[in-house]
């Protein structure tokens, strides 16, 4: 059978490369099925989707979702259904964690629940029997209407999974996507990644790692097949086992060598690591610091690291040759004002090459997420409003929508001033011509 997977884009102006449907396209591939891809950018018409699904004729539709995603997914898919007899499953964090909301929605025949690769085999198979599943025929595998499924332990050895398609990836001028792991240990309140390990609590271990030979041998067939420039890992947080990441510094520094970037937490790297990390080809790396505030870090997060410890993290990256990234958040329930403004004070003393901000979203199966509903901040119609990182959806009582509206403008002349200082390189006249013309184009990206 043919299984087509949507990957249903929210923004215009960057892509987002589909890790998952890449692993589940190489898992069907193995087992004798097709797979196809197609993006929905913003603004296709649904009549373009429409003759571009008759053509495909796929025997079952794939959506994976985050929960970003999921207004805009909904909205394409009853188009779709309504015009096209194929049935949809639907997989990823969104109907992971909310799988009556997204079974609710006419259209959509299946959840999966949790990894995908085996349920959605089973589905394709029995599918191509022409049998279709009813409750409780395929683990994992939630049919509307139905009753939860069971689930199956995660795969137990990753090594095994064949190798992403690369077809799927989006990737240009040999700069590719990895992952090397599955999985996060760390226990932050807001975070979607870290509810896998509660999903399969009892029932098999989340966290699992690639072997050095396996990653390596993914990337060293991705150079022989065309070019290999920069390797972006998307592992939650790279740097969790350091005998792993010794090896691989060692192992990938003498095998591959080209620059690379990741993703890691403060309290997982130390000034030997940094420099085994440069010295193998890391170029950057993205920390979370989220708050500037160490008390909301600790009671809110459950980041219990200190602001001397992020300081010096970030100083001894730039000390090791490494370039930096810091993600803030704000407006999260219980955060004042004022705390607010320490984390933009924070970032100052930090001071990374880039960041990002972003205003709270609670995602649903998370503990901010339980916390928000029982306490009414947030609104009845959620799933019908867009979760996005601009403005707060959240009705909270230490801070208005107005006070976090006017920190995520903050945020934004901290950036424009950045912009300028990182890209004029002092030259007045340069970076006012660079921010003007930043603005146009993100204004005509809207
Ligand atoms: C890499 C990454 C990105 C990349 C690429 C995203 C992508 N879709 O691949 C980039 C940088 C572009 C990105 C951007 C963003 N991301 Co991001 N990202 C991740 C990250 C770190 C890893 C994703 C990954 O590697 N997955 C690996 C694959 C194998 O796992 P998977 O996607 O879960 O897929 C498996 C199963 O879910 C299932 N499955 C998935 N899809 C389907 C479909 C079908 C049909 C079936 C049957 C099964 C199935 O099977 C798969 C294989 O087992 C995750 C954290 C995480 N660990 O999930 C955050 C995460 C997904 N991102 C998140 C967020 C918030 C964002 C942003 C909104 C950030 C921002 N503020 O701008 C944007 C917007 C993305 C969007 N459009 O929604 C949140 C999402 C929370 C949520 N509930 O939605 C996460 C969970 C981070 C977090 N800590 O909370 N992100
Ligand atoms: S360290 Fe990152 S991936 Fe891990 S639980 Fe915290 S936010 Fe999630």
């Amino acid at each position: 059978m043919k299984v087509l997977f949507l990957e249903i884009d929210t923004e215009t102006n960057w892509v987002v490369a589909s890790l998952g449907p890449a692993f589940l396209a190489a898992y069907l591939r193995r087992h004798g099925h097709e797979a196809a891809f197609c993006r929905v950018p913003m603004g296709m018409a649904d009549e373009a989707l429409i003759a571009h699904v008759r053509r495909e004729a796929p025997g079952m539709i794939g959506l994976s979702l985050t929960t970003r995603q999921w207004l805009r997914a909904r909205a394409v898919i009853a188009a779709l259904r309504a015009a096209v007899d194929v049935p949809v499953v639907a997989g990823g964090l969104q109907p992971t964690f909310a799988p009556e909301a997204v079974l609710a929605h006419p259209g959509i025949d299946y959840v999966c629940l949790g990894e995908g690769e085996e349920p959605l085999l089973d589905l394709a198979d029995a599918l191509d029997r022409g049998m279709a599943p009813s409750d409780g025929d395929i683990d994992n595998i939630w049919v509307a209407g139905g009753r939860r499924p069971a689930m199956r332990p995660p795969f137990e050895s990753i090594d095994d999974l064949p190798f992403m398609e690369r077809d799927f990836l989006d990737e240009h001028n040999g700069v590719v996507h990895m992952t090397t792991q599955r999985g996060c240990p760390f226990p932050c309140t807001y975070c979607g990644a870290r509810m896998y390990n509660q999903l399969y609590d009892g029932i098999g271990e989340f966290g699992r790692r690639r072997s050095h030979q396996n990653v390596i041998e993914e990337l060293l067939r991705v150079r022989d097949a065309g070019a290999l420039n920069y390797v972006i890992f998307l592992d939650d947080t790279f740097t969790i086992n350091h005998p792993w990441v010794a090896a691989f510094c060692d192992i990938y520094g003498a095998e591959l060598g080209v620059p690379f970037s990741l993703h890691a937490r403060v309290e997982t790297v130390n000034e030997r690591m940094l420099h085994r990390l440069a010295e193998a080809g890391c170029h950057l790396i993205n920390y979370g610091v989220e708050s500037g505030s160490e008390r909301v870090r600790r009671e809110i997060m459950k980041r219990w690291t200190t602001n001397e410890r992020l300081i010096d993290v970030f100083r001894w990256s730039r000390e090791a040759g490494i370039m930096t990234t810091a993600n803030y958040m704000l407006g999260l329930p219980g955060e004042t004002r004022e705390e607010m403004q320490q984390t933009i004070d924070l970032h100052h003393r930090i001071d990374p090459d880039e960041f990002g901000y972003f205003v709270f979203y609670p995602y649903p199966g998370t503990p901010l997420f339980h916390h928000c509903r029982q306490h009414g901040y947030l609104p009845e119609d959620y799933l019908d409003r867009p979760a996005n990182h601009r403005e707060s959806i959240l009705d909270l009582p230490d801070a208005s929508k107005q006070d976090i509206a006017e920190m995520y403008d903050q945020w934004t002349a901290v950036r424009v001033a950045n912009g300028w200082r990182r890209f004029s390189g002092g030259d007045d006249e340069a970076g006012r011509r660079i921010i003007a013309e930043g603005i146009e184009a993100h204004a005509a990206s809207e």
